[in-house]
């Protein structure tokens, strides 16, 4: 009896670690700012993902999350120049645009629109595994 019952609590264990096993491991989802591009590195997965994200570049930028509509899920606050942070998102399956829309302006008065100049970007989120 006791054998038959120690059988039952293994299996669940063994199919959830064949699941973990077969996940493909690409990363964490890390997103990179510079001028004026923004990479999107690593698997953005259906529901919390904690995105890290580093500033690269020599100006303050921000990463706006939005829906293949341009509804803005999500914004973070300016990342300074080479500083690094992890945001937290949940996220359903489809593809979002990942940019930054600081704009600033030059001693001579002209405009530079980050996300004019590059900074965009699409990722994938699939179904959760
Ligand atoms: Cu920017």
């Amino acid at each position: 009896m006791t054998g038959r019952m120690t059988s039952w609590f293994i299996l669940p264990l063994l199919l959830l670690g064949a699941c973990r096993s077969a996940t493909p491991a690409q990363g964490a989802p890390t997103v990179d700012l510079t001028e004026f591009s923004i990479m999107a590195l690593g698997t953005f997965d259906a529901g919390p993902n904690a995105i890290t994200i580093h500033n690269d570049g020599q100006f303050g930028h921000t990463l706006v999350i939005a829906d293949k509509d341009g509804t803005v899920i999500d914004v973070t606050g300016v990342i300074a120049p080479g500083e690094s942070s992890v945001y937290s998102v949940n996220l359903n399956p489809g593809t979002y645009e990942l940019s930054c829309r600081i704009v600033i302006q030059t001693g001579e008065g002209q405009l530079i629109d980050h996300y004019q100049e590059g900074m965009l970007t699409a990722v994938e989120v699939g179904a959760s595994s």
